[in-house]
């Protein structure tokens, strides 16, 4: 059978455009560290937070330089993270586990200009180790959306230098004075585009 050479380019051409296709489609799925949320982070009953890890959400010492970190994301604010509830703040140079989850509908949480995202699914433990390195302050938005105030529902993690750490106790809202140990930081946050780094 005869293929005219114009016909053979164009078979060609195509079958580039689609390798391309399925090409950026494999590297979006697996090259930036994209990952579905497994079991790992474990379930809970989102109606019945008080009894798990999460009834006192917040940021927790495990070991020299290493933090967890409990957030509840509900309508329509983090807890900690957002100002009301205690912005979330961990020493500079600390490996941070995350464990996110939601009480009512599905939420995102992302820390800004990083690669640290997470949907927060009801009844589904989110978990993510980062590294975060020099003193900074990073925004956290919901970017699920997640009902009328969902626009409003924001947050910050403050990365403090080691030395003016006081402990997790500081991210405490019922503490009284993380408010103010935050104005500052909240006043002039510090652009930041850095990258946290996946550290497991
Ligand atoms: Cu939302």
């Amino acid at each position: 059978m005869h293929i005219h050479r114009f016909e053979k380019v164009w078979l060609a051409l195509a079958l580039v455009f689609i390798l391309g296709l399925i090409s950026s489609i494999v590297y979006g799925a697996v090259g930036p560290g994209i990952e579905m949320i497994d079991a790992e982070g474990g379930t809970v009953d989102p109606q019945n937070l008080d009894d798990t890890a999460f009834a006192d959400p917040g940021v927790e010492k495990v070991g020299e330089d290493e933090y967890e970190v409990h957030v509840v994301a509900k309508q329509f604010s983090f807890d900690p993270g957002s100002p009301a509830n205690g912005v979330i703040r961990v020493p500079a140079n600390s490996n941070v586990t995350f464990y996110v989850t939601s009480k009512d509908v599905v939420h995102g949480f992302e820390v800004v200009g990083t690669n640290l995202n997470t949907m927060a699914i009801p009844g589904q433990v989110s978990k993510m180790t980062v590294q975060f390195g020099d003193a900074s302050t990073y925004g956290i938005v919901c970017n699920e959306y997640c009902g009328a105030a969902h626009h409003a529902m924001e947050g910050r993690i403050v990365v403090v230098p080691e030395s003016e750490y006081g402990g997790p106790g500081e991210t405490n809202a019922s503490s009284g004075n993380q408010t103010t140990t935050n104005a500052s930081a909240l006043a002039a946050p510090s652009p930041s585009n850095a990258l946290v780094e996946v550290a497991a």
